[in-house]
């Protein structure tokens, strides 16, 4: 997968990816990762990106053009374009994997109180990852890349790792442990010492749904589709 990011402080996104999975990812080619800073598309002396508010207030505002003139750099046919801002679509596991299917993603990210309204028609998508404000876009950017790149296939290299865990299946996941079995006078639940793999399978679908409901009640497991009654229907 390609992905770009417009940004103007592209080491906030280059450096934490170049590390552990995704670094990985990266060098052995499952994802590229490219920049375009706007400050590479002014014209002026002093290389300007930003002015104040029209109307009035506090901070600066991105100017449209040197992100539209990134943008039209970096964009191609089958492109997906998304801009992130907290008035975005909550990001969560279901965007992550739509995301994971494309063959090219753009981020745009705003920086200071935000950009100029009329680069908003750009995008395809407007993505936000909670209800806090950061400095930037680019946190964000990191984010959602990060969640994108561990999706596509063979970047883990256990194929099913993405399979059972944590939100995939609208739960969390039970909890881990690993030696020594006794650490600290605390023990490891028997059931995962047992060998027996249905006896620990059982264990898990009952602690991951005894957590999600203490953790995360507002979590709904997805509805059981209702077998059919065999049989006594018409057809
Ligand atoms: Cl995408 N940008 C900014 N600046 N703050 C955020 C965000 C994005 N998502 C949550 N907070």
């Amino acid at each position: 997968m390609r992905v770009d990011a417009v940004t103007l402080f592209p080491a906030m996104i280059d450096s934490p990816l170049s590390e552990s999975i995704v670094g990985r990812a990266r060098t052995e080619g499952f994802l590229e990762l490219g920049f375009a800073n706007p400050r590479d598309f002014t014209e002026d002396r002093h290389r300007t990106v930003d002015d104040k508010p029209y109307g009035g207030g506090t901070g600066m505002v991105m100017m449209a053009e040197p992100v539209y003139r990134a943008l039209k750099q970096l964009r191609k046919k089958g492109s997906f374009v998304i801009l992130l801002t907290p008035k975005g679509r909550r990001f969560d596991q279901s965007v992550a994997l739509e995301l994971s299917k494309k063959k090219h993603l753009v981020f745009i990210c705003g920086h200071y109180e935000g950009i100029d309204e009329r680069v908003t028609p750009l995008a395809d998508l407007e993505l936000s990852i909670g209800d806090y404000v950061l400095t930037g876009g680019e946190p964000a950017a990191v984010a959602v890349i990060d969640a994108v790149t561990r999706l596509i296939p063979g970047v883990l290299r256990k194929s099913d790792a993405t399979v059972n865990e944590t939100f995939t299946d609208g739960l969390l996941e039970a909890p881990h442990y690993t030696r020594p079995a006794v650490w600290r006078g605390k023990t490891v639940p028997p059931e995962l010492v047992s060998g027996n793999h249905k006896l620990i399978a059982a264990w898990r679908s009952k602690l991951a749904a005894e957590l999600t409901g203490k953790a995360r009640p507002d979590l709904k497991p997805p509805q059981q589709v209702k077998k059919k009654s065999r049989g006594k229907a018409a057809h």
